[in-house]
């Protein structure tokens, strides 16, 4: 039987807080492209995303289209001797370094690989399957045997002097460690950009989790799950634990709410907050950070735990480091 919810003042009230802001953003997001979007912009993960967001930043300023911009931004953290991304980074537990990344630009064409070793810029070989062949996504000895049909040169399979510091402890310590759930074992890039002719791209790349088994893809090259990218609306990518955003579908979940009418930060929000009820135990002791940005040029993120820090750039107030809201207070 259905069952028509009378509406009180209370709940007219409590309704219409939620809903009157959602239908106007929801009006200008309908609208399509806006004189007043503030842009460009880009938006990455962590704190190092400071850094890519400056090399995306010199595309961007100039310009430049924003699928070229989350490439070459992402590109600067994968070469960055960094212990999450790129070939500096840790390995599985049998001491190689497998990488996973993808692309996805306004026209929502998108490339990916993951499983892939020895290869310097995943998301720039993730590029190339976008622009060069009719699939999505290319794993393991197939994505390396196209990337050096591609130009792209085999690295030497050997870790980084860091790496191989950190891998002897964790064979020495690997119970301990292996618990350990902090922000250094979740420092994927995600990275989103608006160019000025306000066309929205995203990519996404990383070395997966530190110790992780042989084999094992994460949530970053998976397309609607570490990022995706649509023109009308916005865009999200993630970062963190990845089984548990694939398990929801993270970042097409928050561009599905922002569809809705929902702003960045809300749809951020409203994800993390279906991944807390849905994955109780997971969420203790494990981090999950979303990013997103709509048409407008607004943006927002949202974590589990404290401490997830994100890098914005914009012509208003430039490049800067600012941190998320969280669920576990
Ligand atoms: C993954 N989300 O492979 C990625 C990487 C990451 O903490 O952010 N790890 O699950």
């Amino acid at each position: 039987m259905t069952q028509i919810k009378k509406i009180n003042r209370r709940n007219f009230i409590r309704i219409s807080a939620f809903t009157i802001p959602m239908l106007s953003s929801l009006k200008t997001l309908k609208a399509g492209v806006s004189p007043e979007a503030k842009k460009p912009l880009v938006i990455s993960t962590w704190k190092f995303g400071f850094d890519a967001n400056t090399e995306a930043w010199e595309i961007l300023k100039y310009n430049g289209k924003s699928i070229d911009a989350v490439e070459k931004g992402a590109n600067l953290t994968e070469s960055s001797h960094n212990l999450s991304v790129g070939l500096g980074a840790l390995p599985d537990r049998t001491g190689h370094v497998t990488l996973d990344a993808c692309i996805m630009d306004e026209n929502g064409k998108a490339g990916s690989v993951a499983f892939l070793e020895r290869i310097k810029h995943p998301v720039s070989v993730a590029r190339k399957i976008m622009e060069l062949t009719p699939h999505v996504m290319l794993v393991g000895s197939g994505a390396q045997e196209f990337a050096l049909k591609n130009g792209f040169k085999l690295e030497k399979n050997k870790l980084s002097a860091e790496a191989r510091i950190e891998y002897k402890k964790w064979k020495i310590k690997q119970k301990e460690l292996e618990k350990q759930g902090n922000e250094n074992n979740h420092d994927t890039i995600g990275m989103l950009a608006m160019d000025s002719a306000q066309n929205i791209s995203g990519s996404c790349t990383t070395s997966g989790l530190a110790y992780k088994l042989r084999g094992r893809v994460g949530d970053s090259p998976i397309i609607g799950a570490g990022l995706f990218v649509d023109n009308e609306i916005g865009a999200a990518t993630a970062t963190g634990l990845g089984e548990m955003v694939i398990r929801i579908c993270g970042a097409h979940t928050t561009v599905e709410l922002m569809r809705q009418g929902y702003s960045p930060k809300e749809a951020c929000k409203m994800t993390i907050e279906r991944i807390v009820k849905k994955m109780p135990e997971l969420s203790k002791d494990n981090q999950i950070g979303i990013l997103a940005v709509n048409k407008n040029g607004e943006y927002g993120a949202y974590s589990i735990q404290k401490n997830f820090h994100f890098a914005v750039c914009d012509l208003e107030k430039g490049n800067r480091i600012e941190e998320s809201g969280y669920y576990f207070q």
